[in-house]
Parts: structure tokens; sequence; C-alpha cells
């Protein structure tokens, strides 16, 4: 058979960089980037490659697998079905519909099937424990989008293509991709502003790998962030430096002075000794910011899933809004996209409507925090957790207290993994349902046409055809759906309801033609390499969500937060070291660390330490230290650089593989240690409830043996 081009999204991360692939006897043989197409230009990272691996992976499930007296059986599709279904109606009738919980883990946004089939069958399950991966990620963007423009997906985005000044603060796009920001190629675009005459700022612990690409580099000290945001925006209010362009008119500019109030406490001076950041420095950088033709604030995972994170993104929402670098070229700018999610009127904010049953932590959206599962499985008591089902997700290696979940998820009564490997998470399931994956599957980036930095619209068809008896994640949820459905209504002696069977490309032409741009799914195909929709325009106030379509600049949630700002920022005599985290280009959160092409030379999980805390410490390159925090210890080689602040370590999270139990193959050199073995799961934003998974006190210490 000949040898057939075929273009695709990679749906690996948020980038969405489009692939030309050659594909001989239903084989990928080559990935490429697709230089034609209309966002990535050609762009891809190592990880595009690997895309064959995963779909040659032997590791890889194809089949349902059920353990049986603790040994792993293949049963049939339907046989699967039935048992799940059985389970977690007998659970539910027993204990009550939230003793059935579930986690959504990253993947499920970057895999359309899940994206659009997930939702119906969760919604069925009636249960108020629902988790998901982002209330260890940015939950914080959501909330800000919610209360302060109106729907959760109102998250504007930096317009990096015009910018004159880009500060990013706690984010490291070149190695992450971009992220609530899809920018494929955005070294690239690092360097068009530096070529315009623009200026990258980065504010990070750690000398990233962008921060050496960018102008100018700041230490913070690890969880600090609040109080230079804070710190700045109450300058800028008190200096008279506010100008709010074209926003005058959806703004109520008794809202500035009220915020003017509340931030009175909190100076440059504060700011300065908390973040270790000196006073002149910050000076120098409100200049820079508010005399550049445009600027704009960035702030990601570092500032996020982080202590007071709710508080930053207000703050670095305001901070652009107040020196009018928001709706505007060069600022932070709403999307256009195809399939626009936020175009229906959001109903009240679903914030705080009920709590997790050990912890009170506060709903979001219909989910939990995810620091909760634990706990609210572990604990006896009325509306217990009996029953887990995880669907793309490794919350063992993803959530803090990676231990304590360990042990929740073998006390279970059951377990459903909708997985495709046999991991730490997975190895406790009583059944997996793997579906096709990757390059078998159709794409459309939901969630991250609403995220770019320029508006596009693509959809690509599978690059090669799945196995004869594997599913699709769209049949898996709809089947499961059914016999869900089936298995409830005859314990409840009612009927079932008739199955509605809609296929994957109808429910998204649907999502197309209902969108303003009023595209169809017919149009799209049209274009292998993706329809360009042109760059971000100014869209206030008509893509408000709020009732009176202005911005809430100082929503209430935001002055109580105010109130009870978290001082656990600082390091403890018993852990005086702040441990941090890292992401490296050629690993993608907890998996892909058995792909071969990935895991070329030596160990990648290594704890970074400054030169004059090695010294001290009388720690050599590449010596074992132990590393302990309040709940844990591990064992990790040094890696000593001046690129770590002192005071600072970094361990990069998603490792610790090699369990008993699991069937992955990952070197034993290249097993790693898990990051979230140590983090704290008390330590929390207190607005949010989300996990802090950078700043966690640690001490160290070499082992005598
Ligand atoms: N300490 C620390 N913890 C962190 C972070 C951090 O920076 N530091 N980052 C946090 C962030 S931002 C995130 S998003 C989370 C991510 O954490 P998770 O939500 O756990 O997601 P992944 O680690 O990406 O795990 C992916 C899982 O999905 C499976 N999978 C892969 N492809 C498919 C597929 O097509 N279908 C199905 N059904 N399964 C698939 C993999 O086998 C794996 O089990 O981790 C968070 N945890
Ligand atoms: N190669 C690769 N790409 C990925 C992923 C991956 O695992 N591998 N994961 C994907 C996912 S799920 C996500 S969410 C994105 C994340 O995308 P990013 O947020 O860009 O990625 P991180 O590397 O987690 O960046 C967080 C930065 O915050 C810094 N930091 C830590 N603590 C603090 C602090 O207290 N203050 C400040 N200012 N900075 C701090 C860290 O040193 C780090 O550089 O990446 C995505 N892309
Ligand atoms: S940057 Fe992300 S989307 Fe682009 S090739 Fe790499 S993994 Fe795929
Ligand atoms: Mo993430």
């Amino acid at each position: 058979m000949a040898v057939q081009t075929k273009y695709r999204t990679c749906n690996l991360c948020e980038a969405l960089c489009g692939l030309e692939i050659q594909v001989e006897n239903n084989k990928a043989i080559s990935i490429k980037g697709d230089k034609q197409d209309v966002l990535s230009h050609g762009h891809i990272c190592p990880k595009a490659v690997a895309l064959i691996d995963i779909h040659e992976d032997p590791d890889r499930l194809k089949h349902p697998m059920q353990k049986k007296e603790g040994k792993w059986e293949q049963v049939s599709w339907e046989e699967a079905y039935e048992y799940a279904a059985a389970k977690l109606v007998g659970i539910q009738q027993a204990h009550g519909a939230n003793a059935v919980g579930i986690y959504q883990g990253n993947p499920s946004v970057h895999n359309l099937g899940t994206t659009l089939f997930s939702p119906d069958f969760v919604r069925s399950l009636k249960t108020t424990n629902r988790f998901s991966a982002t209330s260890v990620d940015q939950l914080a963007h959501h909330l800000a989008g919610t209360y302060m423009f109106g729907h959760p997906l109102l998250v504007p985005v930096p317009d990096i293509n015009r910018t004159k000044l880009w500060l990013i603060v706690g984010g490291n796009p070149l190695v992450s991709n971009g992220s609530m920001m899809t920018a494929p190629g955005v070294h690239h675009k690092l360097k068009d502003i530096q070529q315009r005459g623009g200026k990258v700022i980065v504010i990070d612990p750690r000398k990233t790998e962008t921060a050496h690409k960018a102008d100018q580099h700041i230490f913070i000290k690890p969880g600090t962030d609040f109080w230079l945001f804070a710190g700045i925006v109450s300058h800028l209010l008190h200096t008279d430096q506010v100008d709010l362009g074209h926003l005058t008119d959806v703004i109520e500019s008794a809202q500035v002075d009220k915020i003017k109030g509340a931030l009175a406490p909190f100076s440059l001076n504060m700011a300065a000794e908390k973040t270790g950041i000196p006073v002149s420095v910050i000076k120098e950088l409100i200049h820079e910011f508010t005399t550049a033709e445009s600027a704009v604030c960035y702030g990601r995972l570092g500032v996020s899933a982080a202590h007071n994170g709710s508080l930053c993104h207000w703050l670095i929402n305001c901070m652009n809004i107040l020196t009018g670098n928001f709706d505007q070229a060069g600022g932070a700018m709403f999307t256009n996209p195809a399939v626009d999610v936020r175009a229906r009127k959001s109903r009240a904010p679903k914030f705080a409507r009920w709590h997790s049953r050990v912890k009170g932590l506060p709903e979001f959206n219909g989910e939990l925090p995810s620091a909760a599962i634990a706990d609210d499985i572990l604990e006896p008591g009325e509306g217990q957790i009996k029953a887990m089902i995880t669907s793309c997700g490794n919350p063992v290696l993803s959530v803090p207290n990676g231990k304590k979940l360990d042990e929740a998820f073998s006390s279970l009564d059951f377990m459903l993994c909708i997985d495709i490997y046999l991991n730490e998470t997975t190895k406790h399931a009583d059944l997996i349902l793997p579906p096709a994956t990757g390059l078998e599957t159709p794409h459309y980036g939901i969630a991250f046409h609403n995220l770019a930095i320029h508006n596009t619209a693509k959809y690509s068809e599978a690059a090669v055809e799945k196995e004869a008896g594997t599913k699709y994640d769209w049949e898996i949820f709809s089947e499961l759906l059914e016999a869900y459905q089936k298995a409830k209504a005859a314990a409840e002696g009612e009927a079932a309801p008739e199955s509605q069977s809609i296929s994957l490309e109808d429910k998204l032409d649907m999502l197309l033609r209902f969108s303003p741009q009023q595209l169809s799914l017919e149009e799209l195909k049209k274009h292998e390499h993706g329809i360009d929709l042109g760059a971000h325009i100014p869209m206030l106030p008509q893509v408000l969500k709020t009732d009176d379509q202005k911005i809430d600049l100082f929503p209430t949630i935001y002055e109580e937060g105010l109130k009870a700002v978290s001082t656990h920022d600082e390091s403890e005599e018993a852990h005086p070291f702040m441990m941090i985290g890292r992401r490296q280009l050629r690993s993608n959160n907890s998996w892909m660390h058995n792909l071969g092409r990935l895991m070329r030379g030596r160990d990648r999980c290594t704890m970074l330490i400054h030169p004059q805390d090695a010294e001290s410490l009388s720690i050599a390159e590449g010596q074992m230290v132990q590393v302990s925090s309040k709940i844990a210890s591990v064992r990790i080689a040094a890696e000593v650089t001046e690129d770590i602040m002192p005071g600072a370590i970094s361990i990069p999270h998603g490792w610790g593989h090699h369990r008993k139990g699991t069937k992955m193959s990952v070197a034993e050199s290249h097993a790693g240690v898990s990051f979230n073995d140590l983090a704290d799961d008390s330590l929390l934003d207190t607005v949010s409830g989300v996990s802090v998974i950078n700043a966690i006190p640690v001490q160290l210490s070499v082992p005598a043996d």
C-alpha cells in the first residue's frame, strides 16, 4: 500500500501543534511538524514523535481487564460494562449516590471523545464527589473568570503576538509549551517580542529555560507572589497610576476606590520583605510595565496551585485592567473560538454550594478539590466514598499525599479506571477499561482553541485505524452510561431510559453550528491545516456574561479572601527549605516515562540545589539526599546549580514508578520518586481549596549509608 500523508493535531498538550504523518499499511512511519498548520506553522516538540510509540506500545492495554482473586483477566466489553454497572449501582443503593466518587485527569481535555461524552455519564452518577485535575491546576483562573467576567471559561490570554512587555510569573512556557495560553512555538514568539524592541521578564524561584532566554529574570521566594501582586496593585492605586482606557464604561469607579482601601495595608516594602525582591527592582518593574506601549502579566502554575493562588489571579487581572492592558492588542485578551462554550449565558456562580465531607472544602462548578479525596474515602461515616472511578488520571502520583491516596484506593469496595496503562493508580482497580487513543482518534481542541493566542479552528481525522475489538472513549462512555442506567432502573423497578445515540461528529457539528462563528464540521473538513479566524479583537462588553455586562473588579470572595490571607509561605525551623516542582520537555505529567525515545539519557528525577546550600550541608553533585517533609521522606540524587535560588529545591512531579502491581516498562534507573509523596495535602489555597503544589517546606539530610 502506498504511503499516505495525514494531517492531525497533536493532542498531548495544550499547544495544538499540527502534525504531518506518513502512514503505510495503517502504521505511522514518521511524524513531523505541519508547516501549513494555521496555528503552529510547523512547530513540534519531541513528544509528538512519541505518539508513534504510544500507538505501538506493548505496555498499553487494549481490552477490558478485570481483577479476579488478585489476578488480571481479560473480559469482554459486555461483561465489563455489566460488572461495572452492577457494582456502582449496588454500592449506591446500599450507601447513597455520593458513595461513588470520580476523578477526571489531565488527558480528559486532550481527548475529544472524553470531553464530549464523559459529562453525561458523570452527571448520571448524581454524586457530589466529583474531582478533577482542575483543583491541582488552573481553578484560580476559572474562579476569576466566573466572578469577574461572568463565566468560568472567560479566561483572558496574553496577546504575545503583539505585546511589548511580557511578564511571566510562575510559568515556564519554553518547556511546558504554554498553558492556559495555547501558543505553539512559544520560543519564536519570545524572540519576536525582543526583535520588535519589546522585553520579556520572568519571575520564578528557578532560572528556568524560559528565564534563560528572557531579558530579565527575578528570583522570588516560593509561595510569596501574593505579596508582590498586592504590593504592586496597591502602589498603582495609591500613586494614581491607573489608566482604565476604554474600560471606563465597564468598570464601576467605586470598585476601584474600594480595592484601594482594601489593599492599603499592602506596600512595596512588605512585598520586598516577603518575596526577597529588592524594592528598587519592584519599582523598576512597575515603571516598565506602566510605560511600555503594551504590557501583559501572565501567571501560571507557580502562582495558580499555590498559597493565595485565587487572590493572585484576581490581582493579575486587576494589574492588566488598571494599567490599560486589557481587551487591547498586546495586553490580556479574550478569544473568539469556533466552538464557543462561553456563548450560553452563565447562571449564578457555582461555588461553595456544598463542601467536602471531611475537610469541608468548597465545591466549584460541581467539583470538589482533589485534596479531599483520600480523607473522604478513609474516614468512616455517612456519605463515605466506597467506590472510585478514575478516567485519564493518575492521582496517586498527581495529587498531594499520594501515599494516603494509595492507602485509600486499596481500601475501596470497588474501583473502575478508564485508562490505557496499569500504573500507580489503576493497579488498585477492579476493572480497567482502556480506550483507543492518540493517532487512532479524531481531534478538535475544544478547550484550547478557547485559550489560543490566535483564533483558529481545526478538525483532524484519525491518522490510523484502531485495532479490531478495541473501543473509542466516546463508545466506552455511552455504553457504560447505558449499562449503568439499565442496572439502576432494574434496581429501582423502573423502565430504563431510551438510549440516545449521537455520534462524535454530530455532537461536534452541533457545537460548531450553535456558536457565534457558525462554522460546520463539513466546512472544517475542507481545511486539513485548519481555518484562520484572525487575531484577537476587543470583545468588551459583549463577551461579558455578568448580569450587568460589566467587569466585577472586586468580587466579595476576594474581599473575604483578603481578610484571611494565608501566611503559610514561610519555611519553618524544622523544614527550612522550600520545595518547588519542575516540568521537563520529554516528560508529560505522570506518564510517557516508559517510552524509550523520550527516556534516553540520565535520570531526570533529581533535586536541584544551590551551590551555597549544597556546601553548607556537604552535599556533592550526584549525592543521594534524604528530603523530608511533614508527611514523608524520599531519597533523591542532588544536582547542584545556580539556577535555583538559595533556600529552595526543585523536584519534578509525576515520577515514582516501579511500584508493586504496576506494569510499565520504566527503567529502574529512571523510576524516580514522587513529589506528591512529600507534598502535604493540608496545604491549600484558602479561598478555593486548591492544593499547594509548590512551596512545600522540607528538610534535607545526607543519609549515613
Ligand atoms: N507536585 C505536583 N503535582 C502536580 C503538578 C505539579 O506541577 N506538581 N501538576 C498538576 C497538574 S497541572 C496536572 S494537570 C495534574 C495531572 O495529573 P493527572 O490528572 O493524574 O494526569 P496525568 O498525570 O497526565 O495522567 C494521565 C493518566 O491518563 C492516562 N491516559 C493517557 N492517555 C489517555 C487516554 O487517551 N485515555 C485515557 N482514558 N487515559 C489516558 C495515563 O495512563 C495516566 O494514567 O497533575 C498535577 N499534580
Ligand atoms: N513537557 C511538558 N509540558 C507540559 C507538561 C508536562 O508535564 N511536560 N504539563 C502540562 C500541564 S498539565 C500544565 S498545567 C502546564 C504547566 O505549564 P507551566 O505553568 O508553564 O509549567 P511549570 O513548569 O509547572 O511552571 C511553573 C513554574 O513556576 C515556578 N514556581 C514554583 N513555585 C513558584 C512560586 O512560588 N512563585 C513563582 N513565581 N514561580 C514559582 C516553577 O519554578 C516553574 O518554572 O504544562 C503543560 N505542558
Ligand atoms: S508541544 Fe504539545 S502539542 Fe506540540 S508537539 Fe509537543 S506535545 Fe504535541
Ligand atoms: Mo495541568
